[in-house]
Parts: structure tokens; C-alpha cells; sequence
């Protein structure tokens, strides 16, 4: 079968061809991470808002980490396909708004060169929350993690605040765009918009927090001039997108390949929702976004926290809940009495920790269940699981503080950091395939904890919760749900579900364990959970 390229995409079918001639395009956007997200969000938005607009807005994407993705796209002139998966229904589509991708590491002069491009005005991050080097504690610049600081260290190359070209490019994401933002303001100062696109609350300060913390802390004599600069001229707009793209598995790169007719290596699967919402307030022209769908809003706050709070608060419950019951996928989750349940009492449980003017956290709840269960996505448990250290304090933690300091119930949360912590034992049982920054603390935790509340207050003090690690009661309580876990189950809480009408009897609530007989029933249908084949890429 031949490969999906420049010259065999041009004999697809209307329907399945990009919608925009990628020939008009030109390096408009940089983005940082070529991770199956933002081929299947961003670049969509991308190519839909170009083709309404007649827009020219070329995405150059940058792979920070491994280059094998850089190396897959060029064999195929960055052309790739996106499959909306809806039960039952499968629609492919080749995407032609990625012009040009280019390796952090190794294409690094040419991304400076971009970056300091004035025709640049837009640039986009999906590269995780372990991309920002923040401190858990603190949310500024991590000085120590080593790609920051062998990117300070570059700073010094230049003895007059220059970084000479050759003299030491950088290679981190964060060095390159304080790298970026200097030589602009060196010279033709022209502003720059800065999007972040991950699942991190405020992510768009947080950004703002750690470049402004690289330039202060660099060797550049016109740091402080150029620290300002940026204060004044960069725009670091928040966002929330949203759209489940799982890691494209065997399976389905071969239903696109059936579908196009061409081997596909960089095809990517997603359910049909999408969404986006950013905070307008850019330095620059603003993409043709608004035209596919995204929506320009003065605060994003409590869209923010409602999808981080229950969606990705209600992913990584399932995660870690659905690991220790035996399950591969969310959907299987979703086919226990418990799944639903889980989803909604958490929704319940964190809703008087969000901001007005959000959406209906019951609705929202209702929502996520149908999304959840969308049999055509088989979203690896594993996969969310991974990176739980930076997670959970984004998806959990502070809204377990809010409810903490008003003194309301915490039971759900309180279920799900049991799994979590049970789930990060060395003896955790299924924890291969998970992987995180922190495992290697972890292991120490529990090996030297004198008892698990003790363990379990290590533990959120290294993610940065220190208060919480201090709450006995809290821990105490989490330990308690430890121990039911390993015996094999707890309920899912009542207090607080929706299920239970305001002033009627609770209902009693579903079992916690998984029986085989559940087990098997909840995967009916699905055959093998799909195989990974590449490595899980480090840019989501
Ligand atoms: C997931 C997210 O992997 C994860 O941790 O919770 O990638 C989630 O699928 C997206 O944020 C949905 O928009």
C-alpha cells in the first residue's frame, strides 16, 4: 500500500482530502509538541478556520522530545489523517495545516529563527505539565531541572546579553521561548502571543510565571529590560481545550489506512467532540480559530476549572479506580455500576469548589458519562495514570482544599486518592505501563513510611501539598480507603451523588469491586484493548 504523501494525497477522494490547498500556507503558528492532541485539535481548528476564512495560517510544530515523530511526519510531508470516532461511525480526513515540523534539540537554530521571526505572531503549547518545569510547591521555574539549567547556562555564551548564534541554542521548551522573545526584543520588538493548551488551571499565567522566571534568572545583561519588555508586549492568554485523543493504537492506524487507501504512520483517532476556549486577550492578530468553533471569552476561569475539576478529575478517579478493579479502558469503566456513579459523585462532590458563570456541573457530569462511554475510544487507564504527580494537584488537590477549609465532604476524592497512592506503591499491583516523574520518590515513600497515613502524607507533600499532607484527618481517611481497596473494595460514596434526589432515602450505592463476571461483561464486545505500538509520546 503507499504512504500517505505530498503526491498520493492528491488523488484521495474530496471528502477525505485536506480542506485547505496547504501551497498558500506560510509559517504563521509555532507550535511546541507533536503529540496526537494537537493533530487532532489545534491543526483542526487550524485547517477548518483557514478553509472558512481563507486564512494562511501554517503551523510549524516542534517536537521537544524524541525526533522518531519528526522523522514519521517528514516521510509523509507532514500530511496525516484524523479519524472522529462516534459509536458506530468512522470519519477520516487528511490534515494539511502542519506546513513544516522541526526537532527542539536538534533543528534548534531554525525554531530561534522562527521564533524570532516578526511574520511569527502565534505560538502553541501542548507539551504536558512536565514541559513547564514548575515547582510543585510553588508553581515558578524549576532552576535545577536539568534541560533549564544547561539553557541558563547558554545564556552566559554571550558576553554582552547576546546569545551569539551557534554560541549555545536551547533545547527546552522554556529556553526557547525566553531565547525567542530576547532576539525579538534585541530587535524588532514586535509582540508575541503565547498559548498554552494544557490541562493546567490559569495555564496561560503559569506560562507567563516560568518564561519571566527563565529570563530573571539568566546571565543576559538586558534581562531585567527584557523581562519587562515581555511583561508589557507578550500575551499569555489562558485556555481549555478539550477533546479525547487517546494514543492511536494498531487498530486504528489500520481502519485509516483502509479508509485513505494509504499507510498512514501519523494517524490520529478522537471522539467528534472538541472544544476550545480562550481568553482574548492577544498581543497579535488572532488565528482564524473562532471560525472552526473556539470561543473568544474574557474569563476562562470557570470553564477551566470545571473541565480540569470533572473531566480530567473524573479520568484520573476512573484511572486509578479502574486499575486496582482490573479494567484496560475507560469505556470498560463506564460499563460497571460503579463507572457512571463515580463520574457524577465526584461532579457533585467538587461543584461548590467552581467559579460561577461555568457550565452546569450536573449536565456537565451527564456529558462526560456519554462521552466516557463512547465504545469506539479505548482510552488506556494506563495512559492517564501516568504523570499522576503533576496531575493530581492540577485535577484534585485544590479543590480538595477548598472543601477542606469549608468543611464539606471529600468522600469521593478521598476514595480516589487511596487508588492513587495505592496505585504508586512499588507493590501496587498493575502498575506497569504507568510512568512518572516521581517514581523513584515514591518508592522511597513507601519504603521507609511508618504507617500508610504517614506514607500517604509524604506523598502529597512531595506534589506540592504540604497543608494537606498535614490534615490527620484527611490522611487518616485516605489510609482507611487504602485498606478497603486492598480488601478487595469500597463503595463509591453516596453523600452528595445526584443520583440521590435532595430529601429522599440515599440509594445504596453500587460496589466498588469488580467481579469477574463484571469484568468480562464490561469488556464484552471489545476484543483486545487495542496495543500501543509506539511508545506513548511524551507530548500529549
Ligand atoms: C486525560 C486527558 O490523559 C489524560 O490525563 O485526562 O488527556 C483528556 O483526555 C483530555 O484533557 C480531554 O480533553
Amino acid at each position: 500500500m503507499p504512504q500517505l504523501s505530498a503526491r498520493t494525497v492528491a488523488d484521495l477522494p474530496p471528502a477525505r482530502r485536506p480542506l485547505v490547498d496547504r501551497t498558500r500556507l506560510v509559517p504563521r503558528i509555532l507550535h511546541f509538541g507533536l503529540g496526537a492532541f494537537h493533530r487532532a485539535h489545534q491543526a483542526v481548528y487550524t485547517e477548518i478556520g483557514n478553509h472558512a476564512t481563507g486564512g494562511d495560517w501554517g503551523i510549524v510544530a516542534v517536537a521537544p522530545g524524541s525526533a522518531d515523530a519528526v522523522r514519521r511526519m517528514r516521510a509523509q510531508d507532514c500530511f496525516y489523517s484524523v479519524s472522529d470516532k462516534a459509536p458506530g461511525a468512522l470519519n477520516t480526513r487528511v490534515i494539511g495545516s502542519i506546513i513544516e515540523v522541526r526537532h527542539a534539540v536538534t533543528d534548534s537554530a531554525r525554531v530561534q529563527a522562527l521564533l524570532a521571526s516578526a511574520n511569527l505572531g502565534v505560538v502553541t503549547l501542548t507539551v504536558t505539565e512536565k514541559g513547564y518545569a514548575r515547582l510543585a510547591a510553588t508553581g515558578r521555574l524549576d532552576t535545577t531541572d536539568p534541560l533549564i539549567a544547561a539553557d541558563l547556562a547558554r545564556t552566559a555564551a554571550g558576553s554582552a546579553g547576546e546569545s551569539r548564534p551557534g554560541a549555545g541554542q536551547p533545547v527546552s521548551v522554556i529556553g526557547h521561548l525566553a531565547f525567542g522573545l530576547a532576539q525579538r526584543f534585541r530587535t524588532h520588538q514586535v509582540p508575541l502571543t503565547i498559548v498554552s493548551a494544557d490541562n493546567m488551571a490559569g495555564n496561560g499565567p503559569a506560562l507567563r510565571q516560568v518564561v519571566l522566571d527563565f529570563i530573571t534568572s539568566s546571565h543576559w545583561a538586558d534581562a531585567a529590560p527584557l523581562a519587562a519588555w515581555v511583561a508589557a508586549s507578550a500575551a499569555f492568554p489562558e485556555t481549555v481545550v478539550d477533546r479525547i485523543v487517546p494514543a492511536t493504537t494498531d487498530s486504528e492506524r489500520a481502519a485509516a489506512a483502509a479508509a485513505l487507501g494509504l499507510k498512514d504512520a501519523m494517524a490520529v483517532a478522537g471522539e467528534p467532540y472538541r472544544q476550545w476556549v480562550i481568553e482574548d486577550s492577544f498581543a497579535t492578530e488572532r488565528p482564524p480559530w473562532a471560525a472552526a468553533g473556539a470561543e473568544f471569552t474574557a474569563d476562562v476561569a470557570p470553564h477551566a476549572l470545571t473541565k480540569l475539576r470533572l473531566l480530567n478529575g473524573a479520568h484520573s478517579a476512573i484511572a486509578y479506580l479502574g486499575l486496582a478493579a482490573g479494567l484496560d479502558t475507560v469505556d470498560q469503566a463506564m460499563n460497571t455500576p460503579w463507572g457512571p456513579n463515580l463520574v457524577r459523585a465526584l461532579a457533585a462532590e467538587v461543584s461548590p469548589t467552581l467559579p460561577p458563570g461555568g457550565p452546569n456541573p450536573v449536565a456537565y457530569a451527564d456529558t462526560l458519562v456519554a462521552r466516557f462511554a463512547n465504545p469506539a475510544i479505548r482510552h488506556q487507564l494506563r495512559q492517564i495514570a501516568s504523570d499522576g504527580s503533576l496531575k493530581v494537584p492540577e485535577r484534585w488537590l485544590a479543590a480538595l482544599r477548598q472543601l477542606r477549609h469549608t468543611g464539606q465532604p471529600v468522600d469521593t476524592l478521598s476514595l480516589a486518592l487511596a487508588a492513587w497512592a495505592a496505585a504508586m506503591r512499588p507493590d501496587g499491583g498493575r502498575r506497569d505501563g504507568i510512568s512518572d516523574p516521581k517514581a523513584n520518590e515514591y518508592a522511597a515513600i513507601w519504603a521507609g513510611a511508618r504507617s500508610l497515613a504517614d506514607g500517604i502524607g509524604q506523598v502529597l507533600a512531595l506534589v506540592g501539598a504540604p497543608d494537606l499532607a498535614e490534615d490527620a484527618e484527611l490522611t487518616a481517611r485516605v489510609a482507611a480507603r487504602m485498606e478497603a481497596l486492598a480488601a478487595g473494595g469500597t463503595p463509591i460514596p453516596r453523600q452528595g451523588n445526584p443520583v440521590n434526589k435532595p430529601g429522599s432515602p440515599a440509594k445504596p450505592a453500587p460496589d466498588f469491586r469488580v467481579s469477574a463476571g463484571q469484568r468480562t461483561a464490561a469488556r464484552r464486545g471489545h476484543g483486545p484493548a487495542g496495543v500501543i505500538h509506539h511508545a506513548p509520546e511524551e507530548e500529549k
